[in-house]
């Protein structure tokens, strides 16, 4: 049998397995469930991939109207099972890996319909392909270019005031905001982020070779740099995000 013809992101990803074989394994801290928490991730970074293969298939037949993949972001999971289902999410279209983790598989529904423009769709209706569902907290963004992390800084910093003022709020008192987005959004994404004092935002800027609609180079990351004197902390995809990993953040910015 001959060498199947691959894509650049699927020869990237054989291409890592390979090294993997010969590779020292360091074992990263397993989430709290172990062995089923590493189940559990598999299962939906694998369902969002197919996701991305469905809507090839379905535009290649003509029902399907969106294409915009997850794939080489599906990681996003870990960043899901890393945080509480009760923290606010406003999400990059490629985070179709979060939303899986915090769906589960019963999402993949929900991004389906989103393709076919089906009214069954839980956040627009069908009227646009977006993650977005209320009983999960994913806040629906349109396309972004990061127009969304403003008003996850606004979420985050309203979190926060609603607490210290004592006024009921949709989110618990200690919920951390979430944020996703790509590279080349990077210059309208941080700038609200570094200057808004007293707010807790994760962001999760996501960086991949093979599917930048905008290129970058090193600017992106340069400014995501955090400031002097703040108290942001980075890290890369290489982390393994636990919910033990993000309680020192809850705990230090909710005490
Ligand atoms: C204000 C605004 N300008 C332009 C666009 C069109 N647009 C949509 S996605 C995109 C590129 C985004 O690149 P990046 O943030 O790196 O995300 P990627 O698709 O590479 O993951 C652009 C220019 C938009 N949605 N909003
Ligand atoms: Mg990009």
């Amino acid at each position: 049998m001959g060498t199947p013809e691959r894509s650049a992101l699927e020869a990237q990803l054989v291409d890592s397995l390979r090294a993997l074989a010969t590779a020292s394994i360091v074992p990263a801290p397993l989430a709290t469930g172990g062995l089923a928490a590493l189940e559990r991730l598999f299962d939906v970074q694998v369902a969002s991939r197919h996701c991305d293969q469905a809507a090839r298939w379905l535009r290649g037949q003509g029902k399907g109207y969106y294409t915009i993949g997850s794939s080489g972001h599906e990681s996003n999971a870990a960043v899901a099972m890393g945080l509480r289902t009760s923290d606010p999410a406003l999400l990059h279209y490629r985070s179709g890996g979060f939303y899986l983790a915090r769906a589960g598989l019963g999402g993949v529904h929900d991004i389906l319909a989103g393709m076919v423009a089906a009214t069954a769709e839980p956040i627009a209706g069908g009227r646009h392909k977006v993650f977005g569902r209320h009983d999960l907290a994913v806040i629906p963004q349109t396309s972004t270019i990061a127009s969304h992390l403003p008003r996850a800084v606004g979420v985050a910093f309203a979190i926060g005031r609603a607490a210290r003022l004592r006024v009921e709020s949709p989110w618990p008192t200690d919920a951390l905001a979430v944020c996703s987005f790509g590279d080349a959004s990077a210059n309208h994404a941080l700038p609200p982020a570094r200057s808004t004092p007293h707010c807790t935002v994760r962001i999760n800027a996501c960086r991949c070779r093979c599917c930048s609609s905008a290129r970058t180079t090193g600017w992106a990351s340069a400014c995501a740099r955090p400031p002097a004197g703040s108290r942001a902390r980075t890290a890369t995809g290489r982390t393994f995000a636990t919910p033990a990993s993000t309680a020192p953040t809850r705990r230090r910015c909710w005490r």
